[in-house]
């Protein structure tokens, strides 16, 4: 065996025996601070000695689309490509390039490789892009329709506290934003450049978007914001992005230096199709009813 293949082997295992840990500590699931109970967990570390790659790659798969279907107002399309995932600032860095007129900006993209996830409390620690013209989006995804997410855009003079949910559509017909399904605003003295926790909490009847994190000055900042209209109710993919298509009426820019987002952890813990309520009832009783981990 080659030494590189011996070393791929040898993590493969690691990671496996980390997700068994995970699995039997946690037999009867995650309790979350509103008393839901999940079954499952996604626990992707980036900042492990392993690196921020070997995370990426236990569970998700990296995009190499090109979406050309852009908006009229847009200026090129977004070529997700493997080399802007990558390890930055020993986290994981998801870049969107420096455009370079080719008509598309390289930009990154990661989804889970299950798209079975259905309801759950979704959690990033992460610092959002700083170069103007790029979105950076964290969100659950099946269809343009059966979509929630949260997106920053750093063309915005307010930035660092300004952002985006929206449970998809987002807008009305005539093109407004519909207020019922989306709400977009400064978490007044956030600094979304420093290391903040976002969080989805994905309910049959509601989403809940928040926020725990701090202002330049380190003061501890907090709100949340629960959305009850279009709440998606088809199994889904977990997603994270950066991209840009020079559309003056979203993005903005393309980007004129490369934009990363900085992503420390995502912390997904979820009921799928997949495991059913009663094999997971078995699995917990097999377990000997151990308390749910506190998440
Ligand atoms: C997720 O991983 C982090 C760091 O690796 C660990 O501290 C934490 O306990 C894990 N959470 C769960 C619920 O397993
Ligand atoms: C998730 O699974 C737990 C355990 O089976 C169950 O109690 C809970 O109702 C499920 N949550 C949702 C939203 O379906
Ligand atoms: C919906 C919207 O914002 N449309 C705008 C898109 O950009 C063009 C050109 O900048 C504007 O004219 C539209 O009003």
């Amino acid at each position: 065996m080659a030494p590189f293949a011996r070393l791929n082997v040898l993590v493969t295992l690691v990671a496996l025996s980390a997700t068994q840990i995970l699995a039997q500590s946690c037999a009867c699931g995650y309790k979350d601070s509103n008393g839901h109970v999940w079954r499952e967990a996604i626990n992707s570390t980036f900042t492990e000695s392993a690196g921020a790659l070997a995370a990426v790659k236990s569970n998700w798969d990296i995009a190499t689309d090109l979406e050309s279907d852009q908006p009229e107002t847009a200026k090129a399309s977004i070529q997700y490509v493997k080399a802007n995932v990558v390890e930055h600032n020993n986290a994981l860095g998801l870049k969107a390039s420096a455009y370079d007129n080719s008509g598309s900006v390289k930009s990154a993209e990661i989804s889970t490789k299950r798209d079975d996830i259905l309801y759950g409390s979704f959690r990033m620690q992460a610092q959002v892009p700083t170069t103007p013209g790029v979105v950076f989006g964290f969100f659950t995804y099946i269809s343009d329709s059966q979509e929630q997410d949260i997106e920053f855009l750093s063309a915005d003079s307010d930035f660092k506290e300004r952002v985006y949910y929206t449970n998809q559509p987002g807008q009305l017909a005539n093109g407004d934003d519909d207020p019922k399904s989306t709400k977009n605003g400064a978490i007044p003295g956030a600094d979304f450049t420093t290391f903040g926790v976002h969080r989805i909490d994905w309910l049959p009847a509601s989403t809940t978007y928040s926020y725990a994190g701090t202002s330049d000055k380190s003061t501890p900042v907090t709100a949340s914001s629960t959305i009850t209209k279009n709440v998606p109710t088809t199994p889904s993919y977990f997603v994270l992005n950066v991209w840009s298509n020079g559309d003056p009426n979203f993005s903005k820019g393309p980007p004129t230096a490369d934009a990363f987002a900085t992503v420390n952890y995502v912390h997904l813990y979820f009921n799928s199709t997949s495991l059913s309520e009663a094999s997971f009832n078995a699995a917990c009783s097999a377990a000997h009813n151990v308390a749910p981990c506190n998440i």
